[in-house]
């Protein structure tokens, strides 16, 4: 039986356009990685959708004098569309405010709050909270800002420090300012439903000691970190209209709704029901997934998102006790910008609204699979990393249309104009010949193994390893000259070559999907999907697909702004 997984990516806030940042911290590599499970036979479903409700939405929209269903909405169907340019496929994309995934949404959310609040976790508290008079409202998450109480240096929101991830005190940033009305927060009681994560702190610590060597030591040194400093009690409800209403039948929780980052989680699961009802399955199907030990499940997310994957929602999840534990936390760092030597944060307010690094804009210019490719050739897997426009036009030059697409494009065309478009015969291969083709099977494995172990960046490096070693191949074969002089040497030699093709087309798939298309259709193979295998060479006799630049050439210093 193949293994079940479950890949998920945090979910985007539905209130501003996806950029390259996002796209290389979360999405693509997970999106590589399914593409890579699948072509090894494993059964998977791949789950995104869009974080609609929440305080970040409601700013927006209150900026943009819309509705919060209406920036929403918007943003989400612009999200989806970046997604598909970019070829990252998942098997839905929900919304945990869209319309045909609300329902369900909810009334998941709804269990979960009920549930834990059954078990006795929460602390119903009135406590002091920050509030703007001018606006008449309090003021959770990032409607304040102020500066931070760990590095007391800079300004930080009201949920966690921009700079590095650790839970905020609102009460304990100095000089609060409202984010609406930029007026000094006042302090004001209010009364909401507190998880008491400090409960969690032994079976977290456990868990996560339990990950060592499978998971990336920055994710666990973060969330070890944490509980060793202890784990404060967390309002799981907020004072604001935009969400799902707090499911209990107390006065006091009257016009509150959960907290964003309670209900957002349980997207996860609440889009993977929707999914398998839309496809005819019982509504509670998705245990299959979600609560089985022949499941796994693997959250991809950017480095702010750590401490909610790895300590908040696992507290969750035990509290309620009625769901797997995530089996892997995939944390990447920022992408930053380089523009004149300097590195900079991409953003709505500072940021040109038409800069290819808005994926919207890039797709405009651009192939999807030259982003794919640079962006896993910089992930940043262990520190930070930066876009670099110059960079992306040299290295799609060098190395896809000066290595890759040139190997494939002088095997095709070779084999187009001297073997009239059909593999040659093989029968004179040479020693050298039959090392090439071994070389596949390692290849395969070794770029598997750093898949396998979330290493996309070093899986990358070795298929241009063996790209390369293939274009070596084909220089030292010389069949231009063997065309000359010994035609069945010439014939094994690009038989061999175009043998590469095949590999190279599976190994390329995972990264870069429109390529190995692309190479497909050119090899006129039969499309049985990509195996995670060496392909069976295409027959002696078998005729060619019509021959395609695979690779655009880029001019340097195009229109990045
Ligand atoms: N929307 C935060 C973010 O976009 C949040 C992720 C939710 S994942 C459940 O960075």
């Amino acid at each position: 039986m193949p293994k079940r997984t479950l890949v998920t990516a945090g979910l985007p806030y539905s209130n501003g356009r996806l950029h390259v940042g996002h796209i290389g911290g979360a999405y693509l590599p997970a999106d590589t990685y399914v593409r890579y499970l699948r072509a090894c036979g494993q059964d998977v479903l791949w789950i995104c959708g869009s974080d609609d409700n929440g305080v970040a939405i409601e700013i927006s929209a209150m900026k943009e004098d819309k509705t919060p269903q209406e920036v929403s909405t918007q943003f989400h169907q612009r999200q989806k569309l970046d997604f598909e340019g970019l070829r990252i496929e998942f098997d839905v994309y929900g919304g945990t405010h869209q319309p045909h995934y609300q329902g369900t949404h909810e009334q998941l959310s709804r269990e979960f709050f009920g549930n834990i609040h059954e078990k006795g976790y929460f602390t119903k508290k009135t406590s002091k909270q920050l509030y703007d008079p001018k606006a008449d409202r309090f003021l959770p998450d990032r409607y304040v800002r102020g500066i931070c109480h760990h590095c007391g240096d800079h300004e930080t929101h009201g949920d966690q420090c921009d700079r590095t991830g650790a839970i905020i005190d609102p009460l304990l940033l100095k000089n609060p300012v409202s984010t609406i009305t930029e007026t000094p927060a006042e302090i004001r009681e209010t009364t909401h439903w507190y998880l008491r994560l400090n409960e969690f702190e032994q079976p977290l610590h456990e868990w996560l000691e339990s990950k060592r060597g499978t998971w990336r030591t920055s994710v666990l040194n973060f969330a070890l970190g944490q509980i060793k400093q202890g784990l404060p009690e967390r309002a799981m409800t907020r004072d604001i209209s935009w969400g799902i209403p707090v499911p209990l039948d107390d006065p006091d929780a009257a016009g509150k709704v959960l907290f964003v980052w309670f209900d957002a989680p349980i997207g996860y699961i609440s889009f993977t029901a929707q999914l398998l009802a839309d496809r005819g399955q019982p509504l509670d199907s998705y245990r299959d997934w979600w609560a089985s030990d022949d499941s796994e499940i693997v959250h991809f997310i950017g480095e702010d998102n750590t401490v909610f994957h790895a300590l908040i929602w696992p507290a969750m999840l035990m509290a309620d006790a009625r769901h797997s534990l995530p089996t892997q936390v995939v944390a990447n760092n920022f992408i930053n910008f380089r523009q004149d030597g300097q590195e900079l944060k991409v953003s709505k307010s500072s940021t040109p609204a038409e800069s290819p690094v808005w994926i919207e804009e890039f797709l405009k210019r651009y192939d999807s699979d030259a982003l794919r490719y640079y962006l896993t050739a910089i992930a940043p897997e262990s520190s930070r990393t930066a876009f670099d426009p110059a960079d992306f036009i040299a290295r799609n030059n060098a190395e896809l249309v000066g290595t890759l697409g040139n190997f494939v494009n002088r095997t095709l065309q070779f084999a187009g104009k001297y073997f009239d478009g059909q593999v040659p015969d093989p029968a004179g291969q040479t020693d050298a010949d039959r090392q090439h083709l071994a070389a596949a099977g390692p290849a395969l494995e070794a770029v598997g193994q750093h898949l396998r172990a979330f290493r996309f960046r070093q899986g990358l490096e070795e298929l241009m390893a063996y790209a390369r070693r293939c274009n070596e191949h084909f220089s030292e074969r010389a069949p231009w000259a063997s065309r000359k002089t010994d035609m069945t040497d010439c014939a094994a030699a690009i038989a061999t070559c175009i043998h590469a093709v095949q590999v190279l087309a599976v190994l390329c798939h995972p990264f870069m999907p429109g390529a190995a298309e692309k190479m497909r259709a050119q090899l006129a193979a039969p499309s049985t999907g990509f195996n995670w295998d060496v392909p069976a060479p295409l027959p002696a006799g078998h005729t060619l697909g019509e021959a395609q630049i695979l690779f655009e050439k880029l001019e340097a210093g195009e229109d990045f702004a």
